[in-house]
């Protein structure tokens, strides 16, 4: 006799999925207006704020930094979450290192091509665990999914990875973003569902 017959498990457990979201195999896009169209001739990434030798990289200049890869789960704070993805670009702690933020320095605000921004403690961004991403599964990033470059801090909710970036700006205190202004809380830490103001 099998006992179990019939039973479905309600939420499949799946240790790699937070609390309440789902996986998707596509890949949806969440934009809070149109798409900006950047041509690569004029995009330029500036780096600013509390940092010594602050920069403004071309494309080209951008292109011959050193690269590196991450390959690993995202999860939008609208629920899906999509595992094992590829993404590559350079590395945010190379790019601290080269415009020597101050030590006075305790948050990041990324600025976006459509007016978009988001706010990130430092800490966020160190150690390994973010980059402006260029290429996803070895492509380009395409334009709806925030090409030529994005932010990418895969372990928050994915409206911290802001897209098509335009500006790194080095602050001592936290400015709210675009979202965080807008209810959404302010870390945004999947794990432990913090996804709106009073999470
Ligand atoms: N510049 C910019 N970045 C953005 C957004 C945006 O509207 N503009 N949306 C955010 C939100 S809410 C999410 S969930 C992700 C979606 O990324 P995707 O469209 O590649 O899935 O981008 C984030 N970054
Ligand atoms: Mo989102």
């Amino acid at each position: 006799m099998i006992i179990n017959d019939g039973f479905i498990p309600k939420r499949q457990v799946n240790p790699k999925v937070p609390p309440g979201q789902y996986v998707v195999n596509d890949f949806p896009v969440l934009s809070l207006g149109p798409t900006p169209d950047i041509s690569i001739n004029d995009w330029k990434l500036e780096i600013a704020g509390l940092v010594e030798a602050p920069q403004v990289f071309t494309w080209t200049e951008f292109e011959r930094l050193p690269r590196v890869e991450m390959k690993t789960d995202i999860h939008c704070v609208t629920k899906w979450s999509k595992l094992d993805t590829l993404w590559g670009g350079v590395s945010m702690d190379f790019l601290i290192e080269q415009v020597i933020v101050s030590e006075s320095a305790t948050h990041l605000i990324a600025h976006s091509y459509d007016g978009y921004s988001t706010n990130l403690p430092i800490e966020d961004v160190r150690g390994g665990k973010a980059m402006i991403a260029t290429s996803f599964e070895k492509e380009p990033i395409s334009t709806p999914h925030g090409g030529p470059a994005r932010l990418f801090v895969p372990h928050l909710y994915f409206w911290k990875s802001a897209k098509w970036l335009s500006k790194l700006e080095f602050v001592n205190g936290d400015i709210p973003g675009f979202w965080e202004v807008r209810g959404y809380h302010n870390y945004g830490d999947p794990w432990k569902e913090q996804r709106y103001l009073d999470d």
